[in-house]
């Protein structure tokens, strides 16, 4: 259940049907490139099929839209708060009103209803992000169609920012895209146990993140504070969440990016420039599945 529930614990929206078809998946696609325009992504990989989707406050500016093939996504937090991108391919002629009402109902079925794929499809777009971050990520299996994207955080009073116009939209449409896959400086491994870093990560690159499971991960970067853990984050993420207050309440780390929502067989490349600290991954999904701390979780530094 992707879309709902790939921030933290989203406790409220959480009703999981955990027995998602996973074979639904979009197949890849694999036009190869012959004349791309190098244009910078935000973060370093030559994409020229690329948008950036930018959070100044309770809304989204969308730079355009894209094609459909190899695409990079930057995802610019340019507020004071916390925001995310859960995104949702909607059936043709779903209007952002339409949408919008859904959401708010209270049926689960008003939202599925208006979703052209399962609601626990991944597209591997980028994860959460702290005041003035930015995160790109590049798929490759987009397909043509209206996608919302989606801000499940809080304010204080437990109302969601999607309530409060954070709702965006962008199209994939015309001629596929003629960019290349990108080459990577190391691979992101993700399976049912552990996320895998590849040997020697410096936190700078492009890094294909590949899920090696049965089931939909996704990875989420934080930026701990000094003498902070990602466990100990994760935590008072996971409270302030579920007493329905502001994910800006929780001390200890920075929403760094990172890919929301892989699914199995899928693989997406994340482009990073972190600055030097130390920092926790894990896999969100994972961290909902069960009380018991998630095993998709680990740490490094970043010099
Ligand atoms: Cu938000």
């Amino acid at each position: 259940m992707a879309l709902l529930a790939s921030a933290f614990l989203l406790i409220g929206f959480t009703a999981c049907s955990s027995d998602s078809d996973a074979s639904a998946k979009s197949s890849t696609t694999e036009k190869d490139a012959v004349d791309a325009t190098p244009a910078k992504s935000g973060g370093g990989a030559d994409i020229a099929n690329a948008i950036t989707i930018t959070a100044p406050g309770m809304s989204y500016d969308v730079s355009g839209d894209l094609r459909p093939g190899v695409a990079a996504i930057t995802f610019k937090n340019t507020d004071d708060e916390s925001h995310m991108m859960v995104v949702a391919r909607l059936n043709d002629g779903v209007t952002r009103d339409q949408f919008e009402k859904a959401l708010e109902s209270p049926d689960e079925s008003a939202v599925n209803s208006l979703l052209a794929d399962p609601q626990d499809t991944g597209y591997g777009t980028p994860a959460e992000l702290g005041p003035g971050q930015q995160s790109t990520v590049i798929t490759q299996n987009l397909k043509e169609g209206n996608y919302a994207t989606i801000c499940f955080f809080t304010t204080d009073d437990g109302t969601p920012h999607f309530a409060m116009g954070m709702i965006g939209e962008f199209k994939v449409t015309g001629e596929p895209s003629t960019d290349e896959r990108p080459d990577s400086d190391g691979t992101i491994t993700i399976d049912d146990k552990a996320i895998t870093m590849p040997d020697g990560f410096e936190g700078k690159g492009t890094f294909a993140v590949e899920n090696t499971g049965a089931k939909v991960h996704n990875i989420q970067l934080v930026k701990l504070d000094d003498g902070a853990t990602i466990e100990g984050y994760l935590k008072a993420v996971n409270e302030t969440m579920s007493n329905g207050k502001s994910v800006e309440n929780a001390k200890g780390g920075l929403l760094m990016g990172g890919v929301d929502v892989v699914e199995p067989g899928q693989m997406v490349w994340l482009v990073l420039d972190l600055p030097a600290g130390n920092y926790g991954y894990l896999s969100t999904e994972d961290a909902q599945d069960s009380p018991k701390p998630p095993t998709q979780i680990g740490e490094f530094t970043v010099s």
